[in-house]
Order: C-alpha cells, then sequence, then structure tokens
C-alpha cells in the first residue's frame, strides 16, 4: 500500500484526515508565482519553459504541504499543439484561431503529430516526478474535449459557450468530428504525461455544465469514457478524475457511466448532497466555495469544517469547488491548512 494519501482515497480508502490540495494551486495569489511568471515574460512562456513551470507547481507544495501537485499547463495548450494560433491578451484572457466547419477539423494535425509543440510539457513532468517530495501525488491533466471545443469554435472565453452550442446544433457531424479529433489527441496526450511520471490524471469539462439530457451524455459522459477506458487499458489502475463542473443532477451516477475514480464537485451543490448522491458510489473531490479564500475568518473555518464533516464517511479529497483566484490572500490558506489538519 502506498503512503501517499491521495492515491489511497483513490483506491477508496476513508481517511481520518483528508487529502487535500486546490484547483489552480499555482497561481496569481502568490507573490512567488507573480516573479517566476515575471521571469518567464508571459503566461505561455511560462508553460513551455519545464524549469520554471516545475518550479511553479512546487511553491504551492512547499509553503503549504498539500498533498498533491497538479502539473502547471494549460487545456488549450492541446488546441495549439492541434495548429491554432493561441495568445493571451492581457488582463482579458485566452484568445485562438477557431474550426468552425469540417474543413476546418480535417486541417487539424492529426493526434500523433502534437508530440514536439508538447515535449516540454513532458519534460516539466520528468523534472516533477523526480523533485516532487515523496509523499506527494503528481497529477496531469487535460481539458475535456467539449470545453476544450468551445474555446477551439469562439476563440475565447465565453460565459454561456453559445458558439459552440450553434455549431452543436446545426453541424452535428463537423462538431462530433471535432470531439472526436479531441478525444483521440487528448488520449496521446495524457498517455505521454503518464509516461512521463504523472500519478493521477484530472479531466477538466469546466463548461459541462451547459450541456443539457441527450448532449450532456454524448458530448460529456462518452468522450469521458472512451478517455478513462483507453488510458485505463494503456496503464492499468491509473486513476483518473472527472470534473464535469456545475453537471447538477448530471454528478449523480457519473463515476459509473465513465469509469472514472472519483468525481470532483463544484460548489454550485452542497456538500451533504453530494455526498448522499455521489459519493455513495466512490472517491469525490471538493467543494468549498473558493471565495472564501478571499474573505477568510471563521466563516472560512466553519464552511471548511462543514464539507470535511459533510464527505468523511466515504473516501474524500479536500478541495475547492473551482480554481482559487488570484484575489485571495495566502494567509488563507494556510488556515484552510489548520482547519483540515488538526481534524
Ligand atoms: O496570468 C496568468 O498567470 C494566467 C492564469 C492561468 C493559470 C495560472 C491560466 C490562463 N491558466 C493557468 C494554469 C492552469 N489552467 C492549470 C494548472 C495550474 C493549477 O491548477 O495549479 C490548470 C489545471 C488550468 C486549467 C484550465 N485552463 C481550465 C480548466 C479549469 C478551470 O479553471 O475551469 C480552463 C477553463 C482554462 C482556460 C484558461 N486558462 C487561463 C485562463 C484565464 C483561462 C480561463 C478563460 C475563461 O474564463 O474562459
Amino acid at each position: 500500500m502506498t503512503d501517499k494519501t491521495m492515491l489511497r482515497a483513490l483506491k477508496g480508502e476513508v481517511l481520518p484526515t483528508p487529502p487535500v490540495w486546490l484547483m489552480r494551486q499555482a497561481g496569481r495569489y502568490l507573490p512567488e508565482y507573480r516573479a517566476t511568471r515575471a521571469q518567464a515574460g508571459d503566461f505561455l512562456s511560462l508553460c513551455y519553459t519545464p524549469d520554471l513551470a516545475a518550479e511553479v507547481t512546487l511553491q504551492p507544495i512547499r509553503r503549504y504541504g498539500f498533498d498533491a501537485a497538479i502539473l502547471f499547463a494549460d487545456i488549450l495548450l492541446l488546441p495549439q499543439a492541434l495548429g491554432l494560433d493561441l495568445w493571451f491578451e492581457t488582463g482579458e484572457g485566452p484568445r485562438m484561431s477557431t474550426v468552425t466547419s469540417m474543413e476546418g477539423v480535417k486541417a487539424l494535425k492529426g493526434k500523433d503529430d502534437i508530440h514536439d509543440k508538447l515535449a516540454p510539457v513532458y519534460e516539466t513532468c520528468k523534472i516533477l516526478s523526480r523533485e516532487l517530495p515523496k509523499e506527494t501525488t503528481f497529477i496531469g491533466f487535460a481539458g475535456m474535449p467539449w470545453t476544450v471545443a468551445t474555446y477551439m469554435i469562439a476563440g475565447r472565453g465565453s460565459k454561456d459557450q453559445a458558439a459552440a452550442h450553434k455549431f452543436k446544433d446545426t453541424d452535428r457531424a463537423a462538431f462530433s468530428a471535432l470531439i472526436d479529433a479531441v478525444t483521440d489527441a487528448t488520449i496521446e496526450y495524457l498517455s505521454k504525461q503518464v509516461e512521463a511520471g504523472c500519478e493521477v490524471v484530472k479531466l477538466f469539462d469546466s463548461w459541462a455544465g451547459s450541456l443539457k439530457g441527450q448532449d450532456f451524455e454524448d458530448f460529456a459522459v462518452a468522450p469521458a469514457k472512451r478517455i478513462t477506458a483507453e488510458l485505463k487499458a494503456r496503464f492499468p489502475g491509473l486513476p483518473v478524475i472527472a470534473f464535469p463542473r456545475e453537471a447538477g443532477e448530471g454528478y449523480i451516477g457519473f463515476a459509473k457511466k465513465t469509469g472514472a475514480d472519483c468525481v470532483a464537485i463544484d460548489n454550485s451543490v452542497s456538500p451533504e448532497w453530494a455526498a448522499a448522491n455521489v459519493q455513495k458510489d466512490g472517491c469525490v473531490q471538493g467543494n468549498l466555495d473558493p471565495s472564501y479564500m478571499v474573505t477568510g475568518g471563521q466563516a472560512l473555518v466553519e464552511a471548511t469544517q462543514k464539507v470535511v464533516a459533510a464527505f468523511k464517511n466515504g473516501p474524500h479529497i479536500f478541495n475547492l469547488g473551482h480554481g482559487i483566484t488570484p484575489e485571495a490572500d495566502p494567509e488563507n490558506v494556510t488556515l484552510l491548512m489548520e482547519t483540515i489538519r488538526k481534524g
């Protein structure tokens, strides 16, 4: 049996204190992150410079002793490797060239032609698998096809994913071909991360909540199932965490339907609801509201205790319901860790 608490929870063990890490734990709320990002020059250079990407991955582990580290990269590197242009507008967010037709899908690179561009990411994985503390679990990740496709279709982030819904509803064949192309490439990308030392993979479907009914089954559940099955065939025993964010009722049965070992839960549902409806099938991760990391105080302590208590009878990995924000106070993360670890 491993002494890595996160791997134990993923195997279904109920631990006296849940393992903990935070989405976006390497990020702008940390002064040391801002310094390394300045050294890199810009965000994409940081992602593609293995020594610096490894350094920012390690920073929150050194500061807080989280039980897991997540590879520093971004879900949008994969579409870039598939041939799209990607850049970040200062203060606004990602921008990329778009795919809006079958011709556009056909013009993408093949699933086996992505690795030259992504080689620095695999190098970051190799550095981290050597340098992480022995008790720290190393998580690789990718965006899920629907979420990645929303950026490829709109060329940017959007609140309602309207452009992607329009493409899906007007040219289902081309849209499905795009989802298949991203699914195939994601399997190859994650396989290389695992070969380079990642011990767990997390599938981020940040915009799954806008898929309803059969669309949720076809474009959130089915790709997660295919990616999970193929990775587990290649790497028997590899734990997979799925995060169909804001899926609501869609969280129910998601692990069984996809084969994922753990379902990450956002904070739009209560931990009590998630314990009763999702944790009954296995490990869950979540789901403190990230805003407590900004506001702190006794409210943070009580909300944290409430999450820990709600999930204490089953396998649980403590996390936020979404990424920690740049406005978070690093001291509040210290308070969070003290609250969880003193039990
Ligand atoms: O200015 C900066 O330093 C860039 C901010 C930033 C960071 C720190 C971006 C831009 N990406 C990242 C790293 C990142 N992104 C990680 C690794 C680090 C960690 O978790 O500690 C991961 C796992 C992601 C995943 C990611 N990127 C998602 C899925 C998770 C989620 O937050 O929902 C998404 C949707 C993205 C796209 C993206 N990248 C960056 C931004 C600002 C965005 C969101 C754009 C939008 O709102 O649509």
